[in-house]
């Protein structure tokens, strides 16, 4: 009985659920509830908890709760706001532009490689310009992976070089001439004034001038780097949080084996 009863609410539940009118859930069906942090460049004091209210008004959340405010010194605040969204979205003409592939095992990837190409890939891959954080490359191509994912440099018919962080882009299309790389990966985490984009359309500009871009299959990533992104600065895909070496792996076979139809 219980389980004809869950199934009834549920039913009521689901039924209120509107895709063309998305909103956030917090305990409920369409409340809206979100919680988001933010940093005003003022002392902790009830003025600046009414401005941070007031802000979050503006962004339009109804009914915003100031959760938390403290000090993070003399002239600046954290704070943690709680309110309902007003705002919605249409579900159903979200379109992205995304890397789809059929995702394939370590060993599943070898043996493609061995059977397609019959030669190992060679795969290069560096944190670029002045970017040094390392654990997104890492993550990548380490030979112990990520997050239960092995990385590149653990796969049999893959060899992997991981030039670390800060490599100069100069110094990485050197690399990848001298390597006689397949693919070249690149990661950029730092984002801000957009230095990401800078540098990776140099990077692509630099291939380019030397007649290089065609000669390598080019994969970027990092927290905000997106599919659609990647190829507007002229890579061939873009991979974020949530992608794994396998993800890459399996692109970079799918690409590659295109390619070479192509040219036969
Ligand atoms: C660790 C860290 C550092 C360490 C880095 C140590 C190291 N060896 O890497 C140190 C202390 C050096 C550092 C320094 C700085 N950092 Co820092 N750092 C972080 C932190 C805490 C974690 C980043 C991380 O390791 N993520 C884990 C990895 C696994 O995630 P990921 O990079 O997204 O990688 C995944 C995907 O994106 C993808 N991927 C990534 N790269 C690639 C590449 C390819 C080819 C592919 C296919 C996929 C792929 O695969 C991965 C697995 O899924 C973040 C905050 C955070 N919590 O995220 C800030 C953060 C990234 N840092 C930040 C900043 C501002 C800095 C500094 C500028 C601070 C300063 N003022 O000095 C400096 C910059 C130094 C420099 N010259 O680059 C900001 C960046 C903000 C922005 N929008 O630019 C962040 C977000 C912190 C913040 N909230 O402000 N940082």
């Amino acid at each position: 009985m219980s389980k004809g009863l869950y199934s009834t609410s549920k039913k009521d539940f689901d039924r209120s659920l509107d895709l063309k009118k998305l909103k956030p859930y917090g305990d409920t069906m369409n409340d809206g509830k979100v919680q988001l942090s933010f940093t005003l460049p003022v002392p902790d004091s009830e003025q600046a908890v009414e401005a941070a209210r007031l802000l979050a008004l503006r962004m339009g959340l109804s009914e915003p709760l100031v959760a938390h405010h403290q000090a993070l010194d003399r002239d600046f605040t954290f704070f943690v706001v709680y309110g309902g969204l007003t705002h919605t979205v249409d579900f159903t003409q979200i379109h992205v532009d995304a890397v789809d592939v059929q995702v394939m095992s370590m060993a599943e990837t070898d043996e493609f490689i061995r059977r397609y190409f019959g030669r190992k890939l060679r795969v290069l891959g560096a944190s670029t310009g002045t970017d040094a954080h390392t654990v997104g490359i890492d993550a990548i191509m380490n030979m112990k992976g990520y997050a239960g994912h092995y990385g590149l440099e653990r796969y049999k018919m893959i060899e992997a070089l991981n030039l670390g962080s800060q490599v100069s882009n100069e110094d990485f299309i050197r690399k990848a001439v001298e390597f006689d790389a397949d693919v070249l990966l690149v990661s950029q985490t730092v984002t801000q004034k957009n230095i990401h984009i800078e540098n990776l359309t140099e990077l692509v500009e630099l291939l380019e001038a030397e007649g290089l871009r065609q000669r390598f299959l080019l994969l970027i990533g990092g927290p905000r780097i997106s599919h659609e992104l990647a190829k507007e600065i002229g890579a061939d895909a873009g991979f974020g949080p949530g992608k794994f070496a396998d993800d890459v792996a399996s692109f970079i076979c799918e690409e590659l084996a295109k390619r070479q139809e192509l040219h036969q």
